[in-house]
């Protein structure tokens, strides 16, 4: 499996057209082996520029994606597109408004074309989008252009996270600002008004032009506004070159290390994020539990803020939930007959470590190593001691466990307030300096529970 995941992650080093889509379609649908894949092909990529190009539907944005990698090869660069758009122009690599030049680019090996599909993604579009990136980033692809249409929150998310953002217009649609999201002007670094060959180009520079006057105080950077005429390749030239002078910019004012560091960031939580919940479904919270909860917060009887507090300090509180740095220290058996006792676990292959009376228990007991615990054999020398009275109540068995833990008083204080019946609220010197205290079997499910600090615990 895993050297199966390496062959591909090679393919993809190399640039191997089927290992590459390969590696895509396991990363878009967040396949099992998609996250070592991902770790995998990370420490190789970085490299790629990232350009976004968004704007309405049919302003034609795959039109001037197309024009654009044809400039870009002419600089020898390497082109790959992700087109995140269900209504785009490219399917499989060819471009169907203008299929003999995409013809011509999609056997050029140094463009490569994959489309997204927009819903259904685990963790989220930009997520889905970012991951396909850093495939094609880790295969050598200088130039990565994502075209998205600019109409739902997802889409401008996952454009607001290129290095540069071109925002495609066009005139004509009337005097509101396009049928795009509001918040995409304001992520644009370059603006584009596309089907220059139409009416109102004026008007809509205009109006570009007049909302950037009002935006920001002192831009350090203003967005240029382009026109083109993607279909006739006009403009091409003029875009290319206000891309160039907006990296020039990003890369010597240091913008582009502060937005991919960001972009690392906010990566990094969506991770723990969505790690978080799947833990939380896993460990604590099943859909019947929540259901349960939900109910009684209808009722008031419950709300959700406790809840959630409780759930998280159980979940991530002074206990490690799955009792890092706990262990089960030993078993205490009350016995009536120490040798016949003694004889079955001797016989089952243990040693017999030593003996010792311990007055307090009014008891003789027998060591066990367990590996790194141990079974203590209590035999009672005294009926009116509390082994003596253990098995006259209840007979031989089970008669405490103690557990280890890193620190005694901590595990105290949390139990104590949570109104936990305990025996001793502070702890007292045990054997060995080590120091214990006992846990009344009502609080623990019927047995009596010893936490156990071992000796020279630093405090
Ligand atoms: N008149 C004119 N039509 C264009 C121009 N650019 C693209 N188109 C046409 O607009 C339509 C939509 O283009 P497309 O690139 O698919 O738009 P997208 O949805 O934004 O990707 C197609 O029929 C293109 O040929 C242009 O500059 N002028
Ligand atoms: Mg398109």
């Amino acid at each position: 499996m895993e050297s199966k995941l390496n062959r591909l992650a090679d393919g993809v080093l190399k640039r191997d057209i089927r290992a590459l889509s390969r590696a895509l379609s396991i990363v878009e649908d967040r396949r099992a082996s998609s996250l070592e894949l991902l770790k995998t092909l990370y420490p190789r990529a970085g490299h790629a520029r990232v350009i976004g190009v968004t704007g309405s539907p049919g302003a034609g944005k795959s039109t001037l994606v197309n024009a654009l990698i044809g400039r870009f090869r002419a600089e020898g660069l390497r082109v790959a597109v992700v087109a995140v758009d269900p209504s785009s122009a490219f399917s499989g690599g060819a471009l169907l408004g203008d299929r003999v030049r995409m013809q011509d680019k999609a056997l050029d090996p140094g463009v490569f074309i994959r489309s997204m599909a927009t819903r259904g993604h685990m963790g989220g579009l930009a997520q889905a989008s970012d991951d396909l990136i850093t495939v094609l980033d880790a295969a050598g692809y200088d130039v990565i252009l994502v075209e998205t249409v600019g109409v739902g929150q997802d889409e401008v998310d996952i454009v607001k996270e290129a290095d540069s953002v071109i925002v495609v217009l066009v005139p004509g649609l009337g005097d509101d600002i396009q049928a795009i999201k509001a918040g995409i002007m304001e992520i644009a670094d370059v603006f584009v008004i596309n089907k220059a060959d139409r009416e109102g180009v004026e008007r809509l520079e205009r109006e570009i032009l007049a909302m950037l006057d009002l935006a920001a105080q002192a831009p350090s950077w203003r967005p240029p506004v382009i026109r083109t005429v993607a279909t006739r390749e006009e403009g091409v030239n003029e875009l290319f070159s206000a891309l160039s002078s907006h990296k020039d910019f990003i890369s010597t004012a240091g913008v582009l290390a502060q937005r991919r560091r960001e972009k690392q960031r906010q990566r990094f939580w969506s991770l723990l994020e969505e790690g978080f919940r799947r833990e939380v479904r896993k460990r604590r919270l099943s859909l019947e539990r929540e259901e349960n909860l939900v109910q009684a917060f209808e009722r008031r009887d419950d709300d959700p803020y406790s809840a959630a507090e409780e759930l998280l300090s159980s979940f991530c509180g002074d206990g490690d939930p799955r009792g890092e740095g706990w262990k089960i220290g030993h078993v205490g058996v009350a016995v009536s007959d120490m040798e016949a006792a003694s004889r079955f676990y001797e016989d089952a292959g243990l040693m017999r470590a030593e003996d010792e009376v311990v007055e307090e228990q009014k008891a003789r007991v027998t060591f066990f190593p367990v590996g790194e615990s141990r079974i203590e054999l209590l035999e009672s020398t005294d009926p009116s001691g509390p082994v003596g009275k253990f098995i006259a109540k209840k007979g031989p068995g089970l008669h405490h466990i103690c557990i280890q833990v890193p620190d005694i008083e901590a595990a105290l204080a949390r139990l104590s307030s949570k109104g936990y019946d305990l025996i001793d609220r502070h702890p007292r010197p045990g054997a060995g300096g080590t120091r214990v205290a006992f846990i009344h079997p009502r609080a623990t499910g019927g047995v009596l529970l010893e936490l156990c600090e071992a000796a020279g615990h630093s405090r």
